[in-house]
């Protein structure tokens, strides 16, 4: 990773650039609807796929070596200052990390604590001097064995407790960085066999951990987002917080929502046999649309692959949902993606990165053309008109009831909805992107 500093920050060249170190569509200072580029799009790096992910998959081990011959603390200092240099290579702002990617885990939660006080003052400094902030903070509860079968929902209070620990001090770290967001992604809080699980102590208490959560930041004056990162399986077989509509549930019934919204991971939608911009339209019409981390899968695969996203009809269509949302507030998009097994030098990781940023780049400028292009907008309005107006209206008023619209139905002949036009709508989308 010294490679790093052999290359230059990289810069917008056009979309004409051959320079395989260079943007072909972020241009970070142009604007789009009166925002730059870099305002709409708010990029952040994971750390731990980015700093610590090595290329081990079930049937092999590491293809990239991310220690610097280091270990310990100075092992853990070397690699931030790599990520620093890599998010000043990029221009990228804001990181997002677990506990166990900063620094190390101690035996006890004590020692992980010191660690981490010690990382934090470390990268405090180094925020302060280039102004990269943070995203958001999480802990790892599903690496260590204590975490098998969960940490909220843990048959084991020992366990649930040190969860609770970790949370607490993940939380002042994030506090301490000035973090917006604190992230529960799920990690083993599911199950394998229903055989041995009591699904409604283990959501209930579950709950308990994040209002716990909840209180405990808010007491300390943490102002930004909680975030449930939805997930439908893996590594367990059923996990709880299985898509946007199932969190938005469980929100509901623990008295959660205002605190919490969603961190949407693509890969995570398509696990679930939804799309990328159904998760976050579900999102959106629950209002809790918050933070996404952006990637895509494999469909072939069917697993939680963590690719650099490159698909701009998907980047295209996130764009137009976070531009109708009117963007982001605490959020922004967390590269939760990994280079291939394959691709393991350090330039493939600064590759990986540009690639995605270009991708959401030009998902933003397209998505803002499909905006004012108008078509579809105005295709859907139209589609919706009979609510607008005369029966329509008044069911949506809440004047009608079961009795009076059947009276108003009694006698009518042909009733039938327009076209829905998919294709046509297909067809305005391609030459958005190609035309
Ligand atoms: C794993 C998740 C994880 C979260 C953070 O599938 O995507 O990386 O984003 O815990
Ligand atoms: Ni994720
Ligand atoms: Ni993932």
């Amino acid at each position: 990773m010294e490679k790093y500093s052999q290359i230059e920050k990289i810069k917008y060249e056009g979309a004409k650039s051959k320079n395989p170190f260079a943007f072909r569509f972020y241009d970070p200072d142009r604007k789009i609807a009166g925002k730059t580029m870099k305002q709409h799009l708010k990029f952040a790096m994971s750390y731990w796929h980015t700093i610590n992910a090595s290329g081990t998959d079930m049937f092999g081990g590491n293809t990239m070596d991310k220690s610097f011959g280091l270990s310990g603390m100075e092992m853990y200092k070397k690699k931030a200052d790599v990520a620093f240099e890599l998010m000043q290579k990029l221009g990228i702002e804001y990181y997002c990390f677990h506990d166990v990617d900063i620094s190390p885990e101690g035996e006890t939660l004590a020692e992980s604590v010191k660690y981490l006080d010690e990382i934090t003052d470390y990268l405090l400094e180094k925020q302060k001097k280039t102004g990269i902030k943070l995203l958001w903070g999480t802990a790892n509860m599903f690496g260590d064995k204590k975490f098998m079968a969960g940490a909220g929902t843990s048959p084991c209070a020992d366990v649930f407790a040190v969860a609770a620990g970790k949370v607490k001090a993940a939380i002042d770290a994030t506090i301490k960085l000035g973090g917006t967001g604190y992230v529960f992604w799920g990690g083993r809080e599911g199950y394998d066999t229903l055989l041995n699980t009591d699904m409604g102590l283990e959501l209930d208490n579950l709950a308990r951990l994040l209002t716990m959560a909840r209180d405990y930041a808010r007491a300390k004056g943490f102002k930004g987002d909680f975030y449930i990162e939805p997930k439908p399986k893996e590594p367990t077989k059923h996990q709880y917080d299985f898509d946007v509509a199932t969190c938005a549930n469980f929100l509901r019934k623990y008295n959660l929502l205002g605190d919490f919204k969603m961190n949407i991971e693509a890969n995570h939608a398509t696990l679930a046999g939804h799309t990328f911009n159904h998760e976050l339209r579900t999102a959106r019409v629950n209002g809790i649309f918050g933070s996404i981390d952006a990637n895509q899968g494999d469909l072939l695969l069917g697993w939680d692959t963590d690719q650099f996203p490159t698909n701009v009809y998907d980047t295209t269509l996130c764009m137009y949902e976070v531009l109708k949302e009117g963007g982001f507030t605490n959020g922004g998009l967390n590269f939760d993606a990994k280079t291939r097994r394959q691709s393991n030098t350090y330039e493939d990781i600064l590759l990986g990165y540009i690639a995605g940023m270009d991708a959401f780049a030009l998902g933003l400028i397209k998505a803002q053309e499909l905006i004012d292009d108008g078509r579809i907008d105005k295709f859907v309005e139209e589609r919706y008109a009979t609510f607008a107006s005369g029966i329509g209206k008044k069911i949506v008023s809440g004047k009608e009831t079961l009795e009076s619209l059947s009276k108003y139905a009694m006698d009518l002949k042909n009733v039938e909805a327009d076209s829905g036009r998919q294709e046509y709508l297909e067809q305005i989308l391609n030459t958005v992107l190609f035309g």
